[in-house]
C-alpha cells in the first residue's frame, strides 16, 4: 500500500521585501481571503503574519513580514529585525519587489542579509500591471544577473496575474515532508490579533501621513452573546493633537473608522459585530521598549 504522504510536500516560505511592494497583497491573493492588512503607505506590516497555503499535494507555511528598510528609530528597527529574523525559519525565500518603482537601496540592504543563505531564494517582481513591456524586460534581465535566484516571476498580486507560474516554482523548490497544519488552517494568527489590525488598516487608509506611524491599536473586550461578538477596542496615539484627528470634527472620523473596520470584523467573523472605538494617548509609546512590548511587538 502506498501512503499518499509519501510524496507530499511542505515548508515554511518567507515573504521579504522593501516596504511597500505587495507583500501582504501577495499573500492575501494566494491565500484567497484576506488575513494581512495592506495599505499604500509604507511600514503597514509590522509583525510576521503566518498565512498557510494549501495544494492537493504540498502545503506552503508563508511568512508575511514587515517591510526591510534602512530603519533609523527603534519602533523600525524591531520590525526589520522581525523581517529578518524570519530568513532563519524559513526553508525558502521569497523576495518581492515593485519593479514599477524600484527602491534599490532597500533591496541591497536585504540581499546583504541573504548573501550566506544556503536556502532556495524565489524573486516576484510585483505591480506588472503598472509597468511597460520594455521595462519589465529591463528588470528581468537586471535581476538575472545578479545570479542568486532560482526563478524569477514577473507578477501582479493586485490583478493575479503570474501566480501560478510562481506557485509552480515553489513547488520545485519545496523540501518532501509532511504537512504542518491541518487542512483546514489558514493562519495561526489569534482572532483579536486580526481584528486589531483590521482596525489599525481603516486608521492607515482614512488618516495622513503623520497618523499611521503614530497608532496601535489593543482589544480591551471580546465577548461573544447570542450570534452577536461585542468588541472594544483601544487606539493608543502618541499626542494630544493625534487624537483630535483621530477624533475629527464632530467625532466623524472616528465614526468612519468605527464603521469600516465593523464591516470587516463583520466578513471576517461571519456575524454581526457591535465595536466600541476609545482612543487614548500614551506619550511616546514608539520610543519605549516596555510600551513596545505591551502593545504587542
Ligand atoms: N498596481 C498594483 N498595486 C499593487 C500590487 N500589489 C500591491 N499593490 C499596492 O501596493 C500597496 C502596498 O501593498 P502592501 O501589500 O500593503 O505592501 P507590503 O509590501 O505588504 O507593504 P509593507 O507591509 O508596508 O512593507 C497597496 O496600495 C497595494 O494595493 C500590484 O500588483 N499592482
Ligand atoms: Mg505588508
Amino acid at each position: 500500500m502506498t501512503n499518499s504522504l509519501d510524496n507530499f510536500k511542505s515548508g515554511f516560505a518567507a515573504i521579504l521585501g522593501a516596504p511597500n511592494v505587495g507583500k501582504s497583497t501577495l499573500l492575501n491573493r494566494l491565500l484567497g481571503e484576506k488575513i494581512s492588512i495592506t495599505s499604500r503607505k509604507p511600514q503597514t506590516t509590522r509583525n510576521k503574519i503566518l498565512g498557510v497555503f494549501h495544494m492537493p499535494d504540498a502545503q506552503i507555511v508563508f511568512l508575511d513580514t514587515p517591510g526591510v528598510h534602512a530603519a533609523k528609530d527603534l519602533f523600525n528597527k524591531k520590525m526589520v529585525e522581525a523581517a529578518v529574523s524570519s530568513i532563519a525559519d524559513a526553508d525558502l525565500i521569497l523576495f518581492v519587489a515593485d519593479i514599477s518603482k524600484p527602491d534599490t537601496v532597500s533591496e541591497k540592504i536585504l540581499m546583504e542579509k541573504l548573501s550566506s543563505i544556503k536556502k532556495p531564494i524565489i524573486a516576484a517582481l510585483n505591480k506588472i500591471d503598472k509597468s511597460k513591456a520594455g521595462h519589465i524586460e529591463t528588470e528581468l534581465n537586471r535581476w538575472k544577473k545578479m545570479g542568486v535566484f532560482q526563478d524569477i516571476i514577473p507578477i501582479s498580486a493586485k490583478q493575479g496575474l503570474g501566480i501560478d507560474k510562481l506557485v509552480r516554482a515553489f513547488f520545485k523548490v519545496l523540501p518532501s515532508g509532511p504537512p504542518f497544519f491541518s487542512e483546514d488552517t489558514l493562519t495561526d494568527m489569534p482572532m483579536r490579533f486580526i481584528v486589531a489590525e483590521i482596525i489599525r488598516e481603516k486608521v492607515f487608509r482614512l488618516t495622513g501621513e503623520e497618523i499611521p506611524y503614530a497608532i496601535a491599536v489593543t482589544i480591551e473586550k471580546f465577548e461573544e452573546k447570542d450570534n452577536l461578538s461585542i468588541i472594544h477596542a483601544k487606539i493608543h496615539v502618541e499626542k494630544d493633537s493625534q487624537k483630535g484627528i483621530i477624533i475629527g470634527k464632530k467625532g466623524q472620523m472616528l465614526k468612519t473608522i468605527g464603521q469600516d473596520s465593523r464591516k470587516d470584523i463583520e466578513k471576517f467573523l461571519g456575524h454581526p459585530v457591535f465595536l466600541h472605538l476609545f482612543v487614548r494617548v500614551q506619550k511616546n509609546w514608539s520610543k519605549d521598549t516596555r510600551a513596545l512590548r505591551k502593545l504587542g511587538y
